[in-house]
């Protein structure tokens, strides 16, 4: 049985495919009247039967009959005889901008061009060149669409995104006099993924910057170009989008464009009701008639009453509801971090030298940090019981050396019933331990879930590493019942990782959210196996205030004899 909006979406198909068609405009505007009608009445489940629906406005006996065949079959004769003109697949060419139904139908019918991918190939062959009725202009438009759309449906992983707009960021800065110059939307949020980067900033001259922005040599395609924006498409399907704002406006503009949409939508509603209009010119007095400015974010939510949303909160769930009772939490900052228990080193997996992680987490001004390699299981990489207590030896030898204080830990495999990699003699030798899946992912759900909760059972496991195993690009994560894991993790002490290594973030900030329910305590992590990946930590971080999580909540956030409370009071001690 079709829903209503299914039902909606074949008659849409219809009214295009008849236009393409030649049809005449009566004939399948109906339809589009038809789809309108059916998508604001009760379930057409209950009516079709009955007969009902032909009572409906806009629908007569020939689309009550369609109508009806779409519910008992999924498809209809008038559709069938349509495909047989015109593959579905042609209606994709619709969302290429400057494609009308008639340049589709002559697409196909002329040039045998099927869908998004088909026009691709033409433009790239140069057989469309010298068609007529199609200008030079015209083919270069429809490339540039392809592009643009092409980039929205790829989201690339945040740590990319951030690379490259640190990139594009440090060129710009080298160029025409920048006031400001930032980051925005999903970016700026920490948003897992991001669908393009977004750029603002404030100039003596927004020309030049366009034009500098738009001469980058690591752009591809120039996707759009005005006074004051921009936007360039990258290899690898990523558009940037670059807004050179006037400064009095540079507060309202930076809120406009950080979104998120859901919360721009919730804040203009709220505002309404006080009788003011938010936009990004501004925020006007519906009574009075004066508009206020704002030259920076903060005053923004100080002139609708409300506590300042940090970016990374604006998600549209309940954010606008606490900031109006000055309610929301006070995040946990890069500031309280004193520490980093995830780092790999040549001894396992790592790149770099121990000496030389323990240098770099000294630099980074940590009180105390965790040197964490891999266990036996990991074959190559795996240290035995033998080397990790030749690393224990090593550690100590050095720690006078650097005024960071350096806990030997582990990562140690959880295996598959279970138990740990190292007996639990070797376990209590060590600092700290995290504990982490790294195999046999196709376990059953309850098997899995098992597992873990037995890690978190054992007195010596400190953390428990990347908890759901998600990998970008690669693998989603392994089953496993969130909420039994989450709340063993609370019942036991243990706390779980906030993971920021590139490809992972794991646990993501929904999921951190949600484990934050159950009163877990969490640890902020790198999981570095390079100096320069220390900085994966501004990406937990990210997650963590996602998940509205303050400092109290942070394992690392603690002073070393806090931390070393928690660790003993989870082995018994
Ligand atoms: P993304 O790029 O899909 O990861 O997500 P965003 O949030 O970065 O979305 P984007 O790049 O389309 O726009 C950035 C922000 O600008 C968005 O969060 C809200 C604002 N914005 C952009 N276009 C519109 C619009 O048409 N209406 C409204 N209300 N806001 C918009
Ligand atoms: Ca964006
Ligand atoms: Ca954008
Ligand atoms: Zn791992």
């Amino acid at each position: 049985m079709l829903s209503n909006a299914q039902v909606a979406a074949r008659l849409l198909e219809i009214r295009r495919l008849m236009e393409m068609a030649g049809e005449s405009f009566y004939k399948y505007m109906a339809y589009e009247k038809a789809a309108a009608s059916i998508e604001n009445a009760p379930p057409l489940a209950g009516l079709v039967s009955s007969g009902e629906h032909l009572q409906l406005p806009g629908i007569g006996k020939s689309i009550g009959a369609v109508i009806e065949q779409l519910m008992k079959t999924g498809y209809a004769d008038q559709l069938r005889a349509l495909h047989g003109r015109f593959p579905p697949s042609v209606l994709e060419l619709l969302d290429v901008a400057g494609i009308g139904t008639k340049t589709a139908a002559m697409l196909y019918e002329e040039y045998g061009v099927a869908s998004l991918n088909d026009l691709e190939a033409a433009l790239r062959a140069g057989r469309l060149d010298g068609a007529p009725r199609i200008g030079s202009k015209t083919l270069d438009n429809w490339r540039r669409s392809l592009l643009a759309y092409k980039s929205h449906l790829t989201r690339v992983p945040l740590a990319r995104a951030r690379t490259i707009a640190r990139e594009i960021m440090t060129f710009l800065a080298q160029g025409p006099p920048l006031h400001r110059l930032t980051p925005a939307g999903s970016l700026r949020r920490h948003e897992v993924t991001v669908g393009d980067v977004d750029l603002v900033c404030t100039a003596d001259d927004p020309e030049a910057v366009i034009r500098r922005f738009t001469s980058w040599e690591n752009a591809e395609a120039v996707l759009a170009e005005g006074p004051t924006k921009a936007s360039v498409w990258l290899g690898g399907a990523l558009q940037i989008d670059l807004r050179v704002l006037p400064d009095e406006l540079y507060g309202n503009l930076l809120q406009h464009f950080t979104g998120s949409r859901e919360h721009n939508v919730k804040l203009r509603e709220y505002a309404v009701r006080k009788g003011l209009r938010v936009s990004e010119n501004g925020i006007l007095d519906l009574t009075t008639g004066a508009v206020t400015t704002a030259a920076e974010e903060e005053g923004v939510y100080e002139r609708l009453g409300m506590q300042y949303v940090p970016p990374e909160l604006r998600s549209g769930l309940d954010e606008i509801d606490l900031a109006l009772k000055h309610a929301l939490p006070p995040l946990v900052e890069i500031g309280d971090l004193r520490g980093d228990f995830h780092m790999h080193t040549t001894w396992s997996d790592g790149r770099n030298e121990l000496e030389a992680m323990v240098e770099a987490a000294s630099a980074r001004g940590y009180e105390y940090h965790a040197i964490s390699d891999h266990s036996p299981s990991r074959g190559r990489f795996g240290m035995s019981v033998e080397r990790i207590r030749e690393q224990r030896r090593t550690i100590e030898s050095m720690r006078d050396r650097h005024p960071v204080y350096t806990l030997h830990g582990s990562e140690v495999d959880i295996l598959p019933d279970g138990s740990l990699d190292y007996p639990d003699a070797v376990l209590a030798e060590l600092d700290l331990v995290i504990a982490s899946v790294h195999d046999a992912f196709d376990q059953t759900r309850q098997e899995m879930t098992a597992r873990i909760i037995r890690a978190c059972e054992n007195p010596f496991v400190t953390i428990i590493g990347h908890p759901t195993g998600r990998r970008f690009g690669e693998f989603e994560g392994y089953e496993f019942d969130e909420d039994a894991v989450f709340s063993a993790a609370a019942r036991t002490g243990t706390a779980l990782e906030i993971d920021g290594q590139a490809p992972r973030l794991d646990l993501s900030g929904t999921l951190a959210r949600h484990a934050a329910s159950f009163g877990v305590t969490f640890a902020l992590d790198s999981d570095a196996h390079r100096v320069e990946a220390l900085e994966g930590v501004e990406l937990a971080l990210g997650q963590a205030r996602r998940a509205g999580l303050t400092k109290e909540r942070v394992l690392n956030a603690k002073a070393l004899p806090e931390l070393l409370a928690f660790i003993r009071r989870k082995r018994g001690l």
